[in-house]
């Protein structure tokens, strides 16, 4: 039986399936089917590469299948959902294709995440099981899924890539993969495919639920505007399990389109220009940021980058002037690409004239993505006019995964998303994005709820009140800035303390406060709400 995408959170309505379906949007694959018809297609064609390991589409096909048979005997069925949290190694692809080939869904986590996170992400989606390196980046993920299993009774297994450790409880990877079949019901392609993450705007992040058909629908489209073939060579350097490298077109698109992907360790250009020359890279992916490091270490770079094609940047705003500098530092396409994991993605076309490369954030994907800018009142503006961008389309979702009451601010009755973005069309119909109406702070690609944060701080015995709010930065766009207010009765406090705290806690260290301040009373607004477009002021004029 099927389950209905609808019991855990609003799908579209059968008139808009239909379209979607009548216009070839949708296809009626699922990745399961996707990978076995690539593997007969083309069995020996390279399609992840690791280092020195290389893998075929027989080979991860075949990867695939075994550790399908073992998730099923271990009773893990279609609609339960498993934590993944793999650092960018070529077991990612194998575990995250054997889930969805039994239908059972994987909740993105990035390595970035700790306990306070991952606690979250198995309790709220009643996770059976949770997958994880055994040290990376010299973090111990296997002493964090003692600790949150020991918390989550939901939580049957934890898996390992790479040495289990001491804890019994925990299996190798390794000894899950069975040559036999094991029957298991497998996912349609209106069904869930995986749980994303949001950046999120409050005091949890959101999940953001994917179906088969329409995620697939998002990768061949991306395939066509990037050129993406078989003949094209993917370097994932942001996290493997993000929405950005994974589907813009990202590894998966990649695969679709038979080509090959090729993992990158870390971002910096000393690991990845080597891997770039040695494996003729011809496009990625990376955040403005990193883009900047790149394109300055480019001209003086001792590799051969002449394979690269097509640099993609986005995950927040890039600069016009650094946009600039792409071609002539990296000598390549520069194609940007707003996107968002809940759905719409916005790319600069190839073929544009170079100032709307650099000027704008692309436009969308599908003739058939609606796209409105409006003022505070829903009403839409005109072409030029600067507003809140509303969309829906064949791959943005409906409502996120188990909010119904969030689902009633973030989307309209209609069905539209509210982005939160502040977005200006210009006449060709391309998209500059030119602030932010949502609570969010983006940290060179990497969001932050200030809402989650402020939780966290508070927590702390000496602190009363806390803001967490942006303050502009040259290299990550966004900084994170914590005013704090102590407790009348508290001992004075270093920044260093609260930092700490915060690192204690176990949140992702791209959410520790950059900046602490300590403060005697919040600026308010005119009904008495802190004001959160004061202290950000303050914050910039302070830097
Ligand atoms: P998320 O919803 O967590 O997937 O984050 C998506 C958000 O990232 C968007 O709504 C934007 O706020 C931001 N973003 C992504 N790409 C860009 C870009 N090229 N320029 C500016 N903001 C971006
Ligand atoms: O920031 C994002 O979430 C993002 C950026 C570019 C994204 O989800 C995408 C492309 O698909």
């Amino acid at each position: 039986m099927t389950i209905p995408v609808s019991i855990d959170a609003p799908t579209w309505p059968e008139e808009f399936a239909e379209r979607y379906r009548a216009l070839g949007y949708w296809r009626g694959e699922t990745f399961g089917s996707m990978l076995h018809e690539r593997a007969a297609a083309h069995p020996d064609r390279i399609a992840i590469v690791d280092g020195e390991r290389r893998w075929t589409y027989g080979e991860l096909d075949r990867r695939a299948d075994r550790l399908a048979n073992g998730f099923a005997a271990r009773g893990i069925a279609k609609g339960d959902r498993v934590v993944v949290q793999l650092p960018n190694v070529a077991e990612f692809f194998e575990v995250v294709f054997a889930l969805f080939r039994i239908g059972a869904l994987p909740v993105f986590a990035l390595p970035a995440h700790r306990e306070t996170e991952i606690r979250y992400f198995c309790e709220f989606t009643e996770a059976v099981a949770y997958i994880v390196p055994d040290v990376a980046a010299g973090f111990d993920h296997r002493a964090l899924a003692t600790k949150v299993q020991a918390q989550v009774p939901t939580l049957r297994e934890v898996f390992v890539v790479g040495d289990p450790g001491a804890d019994p409880a925990h299996t190798p990877l390794t000894d899950v993969a069975r040559d036999d079949f094991v029957p298991y019901d497998e996912p349609e392609p209106s069904d869930l495919a995986f749980l994303q993450l949001s950046g999120g705007s409050t005091g949890v992040p959101k999940l953001i639920p994917r179906t088969h058909d329409d995620y697939m629908y998002s990768l061949w489209g991306s395939n066509e505007i990037c050129a993406v073939d078989e003949e094209s060579v993917f370097l994932v350097v942001l996290p493997a399990a993000h929405n950005f490298p994974l589907s813009s077109p990202g590894s998966l698109g990649v695969l679709y389109a038979g080509g090959r992907v090729v993992l990158c360790p870390q971002p910096d250009p000393e690991t990845a220009f080597p891997i770039i020359e040695r494996e003729r890279v011809t496009i990625t992916g990376l955040v403005p940021p990193l883009a900047l490091v790149w394109t300055d270490a480019g001209p003086t770079a001792r590799y051969d980058l002449s394979s690269l094609d097509v640099l993609l940047v986005g995950g927040a705003k890039f600069s016009e002037e650094a946009a600039r500098r792409v071609r002539p530092a990296l000598n390549c396409t520069l194609q940007q690409v707003f996107g968002m994991a809940e759905g719409l993605v916005n790319y600069t076309r190839l073929d544009d004239p170079v100032e709307t490369i650099v000027t704008t954030q692309g436009r969308p994907i599908s003739g058939h993505d609606e796209v409105r800018v409006v003022d505070d009142e829903d009403q839409d503006l005109d072409v030029g006019e600067t507003g809140h961008l509303l969309t829906r389309g064949p791959y943005t979702i409906r409502g996120y995964w188990r909010a119904p009451e969030h689902n009633k601010r973030s989307f309209t009755e209609d069905g539209f998303y509210r982005t939160g973005d502040v977005v200006r069309m210009t006449p060709t119909g391309h998209l500059v994005v030119e602030g932010r109406a949502k609570d969010q702070i983006n940290r060179g690609g990497e969001k932050v709820a200030p809402e989650e944060v402020e939780n966290v701080v508070l927590a702390h015995p000496a602190v009363h009140d806390v803001s967490v709010v942006a303050v502009p930065d040259a290299y990550l766009g966004e900084r994170t800035c914590a005013y704090v207010i102590l407790r009348a009765d508290a001992e004075p406090l270093k920044p260093v303390a609260i930092k700490k705290f915060v690192r204690e806690r176990g949140l992702a260290a791209f959410k520790v406060p950059d900046r602490v301040e300590f403060v005697h009373a919040f600026p308010q607004t005119g009904i008495g709400k802190v004001s959160k477009k004061d202290l950000r002021s303050t914050a910039a004029a302070d830097q």
